[in-house]
């Protein structure tokens, strides 16, 4: 069985890298997804449609269903032409990209390929990897009841995140920051104490039985007294991906790093530890900013040497997640600064109506003299595959999300964008993906609140 380059491996070869050739066990070349009109890579959910044009039933292969979706994050894809692999004898199951029909599944004798990720797609994806253990290779599928044919096409995710870090008594809890600050306030007893909602590998496995797409954890105190790899946060991992069955990304320090005992450990070796841990995603904040102030500081020029190049070298764009924490600065007018500036409906404290989106590091503690604008240009450039967009204005807020930013952010870069902070209800997830073209949506302080873990 082939997952995702296992099934890519199949085919003759691939514009990936024309030097090397596939196994040529099934003809046809892959081939780069069109990013005109869309984000690449294609991340997310979508179908392994195995019925054909127009059946509503037939031969489902592997447990596959026409109605299910599968978790997909791949920038090359087999184009399907009507046909052409059943001739060979394969059974092909499809999906939609934009205008795109490729190939999801195939199958023949003993060789099954998927190009989608049956590990990371839940209920779904363990019926075909089950099926498939079983030798279950067809069994009889009758569509029955649903309305209208199944839509073959990316499904835009919502994502639970867990903010992690230890509590004043030393226990690693689920946190929520409040514009980033995460200490209760109000009553004495709660003294200024860190928020604590709950343990981490409990409340990630409550999120994913709700049908979260994915689950991202991200540790917002680097664990500065630890040996790396005691880290608690690759424990967390390592217990959750026993049970959630969907893509897990872990953030908060990843970058070049000096061990307790002095060793240098370069950023690639830190992620590494935790994708041997389990995760699918690293998500690098602090270091990406300064990563892309050195970039424009040498002339737009790519050192090879930062994390973000160094783990997308060694696993691809689609593993590297870049986390900015930008905070509105208003201007009166767009000369008052060299920043690109947006005419916001949410006039400044003094009236102003234009703002720009500063960057930040260390949690939104410092501001920097770089606007997300100048970030995703040059971090896209590095080679990150998808931008997790904060905003330390609208975090913990429940006031809905920064549209105006995500916006900002959607019509520079070409790679995904998740759309995070200030989700409070339900609608704010249909008006994100409403008046954006986001290709996620993350909530965090709405989703602990209604976990009753
Ligand atoms: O800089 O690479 O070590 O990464 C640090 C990571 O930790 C970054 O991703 C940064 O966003 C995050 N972080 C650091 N400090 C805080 C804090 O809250 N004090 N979390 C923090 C920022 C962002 C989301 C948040 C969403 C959704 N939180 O996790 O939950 O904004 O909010 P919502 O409740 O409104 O839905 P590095």
């Amino acid at each position: 069985m082939g997952i995702c380059v296992g099934l890519q491996a199949l085919f003759e070869d691939s514009d990936e890298n024309l030097n090397v050739s596939g196994l040529g066990i099934v003809p046809g070349r892959l081939q780069r997804f069109d990013d005109s009109t869309k984000s690449v890579p294609h991340i997310g959910w979508n179908s392994a449609n195995p019925l054909k044009e127009g059946e509503t039933s037939g031969k489902s292969v592997y447990g596959l269903r026409p109605r299910s979706k599968y978790y997909y994050v791949h920038s090359y894809a087999m184009h399907y032409r009507e046909g052409e692999l059943e001739r060979a004898g394969w059974h092909v199951a499809t999906a939609q990209y934009g205008n795109e029909k490729f190939v999801g599944a195939l199958a023949k004798g003993k060789i099954f390929a998927t190009q989608f990720h049956p590990e990371k797609s839940g209920v779904a994806g363990l019926r075909v990897l089950k099926a498939f253990l079983d030798g279950r290779l067809f069994e009889d599928w009758k569509e029955t009841g649903l309305p209208g044919k199944p839509r073959e096409e990316l499904t835009r995710r919502i994502i639970a995140c867990l903010d992690v870090r230890t509590n004043d008594e030393g226990d690693l809890v689920v946190t929520k920051g409040d514009q980033y600050d995460v200490r209760e306030k109000g009553s004495v007893e709660a003294g200024g104490k860190v928020r604590n909602l709950g343990k981490p590998v409990d409340m990630a496995g409550r999120y994913y039985e709700q049908g979260a797409d994915e689950v991202t954890f991200l540790n917002i105190t680097s664990f500065r007294k630890c040996p790396l790899k005691d880290t608690p946060m690759l424990e967390i991992l390592r217990r959750t991906s026993e049970t959630v069955f969907v893509p897990l990304t872990i953030g908060g320090g990843i970058r070049d790093t000096v061990d307790t005992d002095g060793t240098m450990v370069p950023a690639l070796d830190v992620a590494r530890m935790y994708f041997n841990s389990g995760a699918d995603k690293v998500s690098i904040g602090s270091d990406a900013v300064i990563s892309a102030e050195e970039y424009y500081a040498s002339g737009t020029k790519l050192s090879r040497k930062t994390a973000i190049e160094t783990i997308s070298q060694a696993y691809g764009n689609q593993a590297v997640v870049v986390s900015l924490d930008p905070r509105r600065v208003f201007v009166s007018r767009p000369a008052d600064t060299p920043h690109r500036t947006v005419k916001t409906k949410y006039p400044g404290p003094n009236g102003e109506e234009y703002c720009w989106y500063q960057c930040t590091v260390k949690g939104g503690r410092e501001g920097r003299d770089l606007d997300v604008h100048q970030l995703v240009i040059a971090v896209e450039a590095m080679g990150a595959g998808e931008i997790l967009l904060n905003s330390i204005d609208r975090d913990g807020s429940k006031a809905g999300f920064d549209l105006e930013l995500i916006n900002e952010v959607k019509s520079a870069i070409k790679i995904p964008v998740i759309a995070s902070s200030g989700a409070g209800h339900p609608a704010h997830f249909a008006e994100v993906f409403g008046s954006t073209s986001t290709d996620a949506a993350l909530g965090a302080g709405m989703v602990h609140a209604q976990c009753s873990c």
